[in-house]
C-alpha cells in the first residue's frame, strides 16, 4: 500500500529534571541534528517544527523547589518544576489533539509522558505503547530513587502524587487494559508487584525471545484493537546499549536494530499512530550522535518508511 501522508509537528521538550543525570535537556537539539525534520519531508510528509516548550533549567528548578511551597515534595525530585513543564507540554499536546496533525514530542527524560499522554487522552480513548526497559510504574511509595521519569505509567493510570496524577484534568487518563509494555527488563522490586497486579499488558525481553518481535508487536496491537489512536511512547533505553548508547540508564539485553524497526513498521501499518514520544537520549554519555541517528530512523519507519 502506498505510505499515508500526514501533517507531522515536532515539538522539542528539553526536560532533565526527572531524573539526576545532566544531558538529556540536549535530546531536542541531537534529533534535530541528526536530521529528522529532512528525513520526514523526504517521506512526503508536511513538516513543521515548532520549537521547544519551555522548561525551566536545573539550578533554577531547585531554587523554586524551596520557594514555592512550604510542603515538603515527599521524596520527588523538582516536583514542582516537572509539573509547570507538564503543564505546558499538556497545552501543547491537547491543541494538537484537536488537529489532524501528529505531534512528535522530543525529549527530555521520560517524565514528558506525564503532559504528552494526558493531552493526548483529551481527544477520546487513547491507547499507549511504551517501549522501554524499564516499567515506569512506580510510585513515591515504591521509587527507589524519586525521580519522576520512573513514575509516568503509574501516573497515567491514576497512582502516585497528586499533583502528577490530576494534571490538566483530575484522575487517570488511561485504562491499565489500554496499556502495552514492550522491552522490558528492569524493574524494582514493588514496582514488579505493582505491575503483575495492574492488568496492564507487558511483554518482556524473555516474551520477545520466546514469541519473536513479529508476534508480539501483532499482539499489542491486538490488544488495543478496540481504539482507533495510538500513542507510541519510546524511551531509547529499551534499544540495545550497544546499539543506543546515549542513554542515561542503560540496561543490557535490549532489542536489537532489527527488533526495533520491526516493531515501528508493525505499528505503523496499523494506521492508528496519532502521536509519538522519543526520550530519554544524552548526547553526552552517547558515541558520536548515534543514539538520535537510530532515534530517526525509528520514528521514519514509525511513519511509513519501508524497505520496498
Ligand atoms: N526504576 C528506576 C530506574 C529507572 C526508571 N526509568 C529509568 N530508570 N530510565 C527508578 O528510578 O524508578
Ligand atoms: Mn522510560
Ligand atoms: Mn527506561
Amino acid at each position: 500500500a502506498a505510505i499515508q501522508h500526514h501533517r507531522l509537528r515536532i515539538l522539542g521538550i528539553p526536560m532533565d529534571l526527572g531524573q539526576q543525570r545532566r544531558g538529556v535537556d540536549m535530546g531536542p537539539s541531537a534529533v534535530r541534528y541528526a536530521g529528522l525534520y529532512e528525513r520526514l519531508r523526504g517521506l512526503g510528509h508536511q513538516v513543521e517544527d515548532a520549537g521547544n516548550v519551555p522548561v525551566p533549567v536545573r539550578h533554577e528548578a531547585a531554587v523554586q523547589a524551596r520557594s514555592w511551597t512550604e510542603t515538603p515534595e515527599g521524596g520527588l525530585h523538582h516536583l514542582p518544576a516537572v509539573v509547570q513543564a507538564c503543564q505546558q507540554i499538556f497545552d501543547a499536546a491537547q491543541a494538537s489533539a484537536a488537529s489532524q496533525e501528529i505531534p512528535i514530542f522530543l525529549g527530555g527524560d521520560h517524565s514528558i509522558a506525564i503532559g504528552t499522554v494526558s493531552g493526548m487522552a483529551t481527544a477520546g480513548p487513547l491507547g499507549l505503547i511504551w517501549v522501554d526497559a524499564h516499567g515506569d510504574f512506580n510510585t513515591p511509595a515504591s521509587s527507589p530513587s524519586g525521580n519522576i521519569h520512573g513514575m509516568p505509567v503509574a501516573v497515567l493510570t491514576g497512582r502516585g502524587h497528586p499533583d502528577l496524577v490530576d494534571l490538566g484534568y483530575p484522575g487517570a487518563k488511561l485504562l491499565p487494559q489500554h496499556i502495552v509494555l514492550v522491552g522490558v527488563r528492569s524493574l524494582d522490586p514493588e514496582e514488579r508487584v505493582a505491575l503483575a497486579g495492574s492488568g496492564i499488558n507487558v511483554y518482556t525481553m524473555r516474551d520477545i525471545d520466546e514469541l519473536g518481535m513479529a508476534t508480539v508487536a501483532r499482539r499489542a496491537l491486538s490488544r488495543l484493537s478496540s481504539l482507533a489512536r495510538i500513542h507510541v511512547s519510546i524511551d531509547m533505553d529499551a534499544i540495545e546499549p550497544a546499539v543506543a548508547p546515549g542513554v542515561g540508564t542503560p540496561v543490557a539485553g535490549g532489542l536489537t536494530f532489527r527488533e526495533a524497526h520491526l516493531l515501528m513498521e508493525i505499528l505503523a501499518e496499523s494506521e492508528k499512530v496519532r502521536s509519538v514520544d522519543v526520550v530519554e537520549i544524552n548526547p553526552i554519555l552517547d558515541e558520536g550522535n548515534r543514539t538520535a541517528e537510530l532515534a530517526v530512523e525509528l520514528i521514519a519507519s514509525l511513519l511509513g518508511q519501508r524497505i520496498l
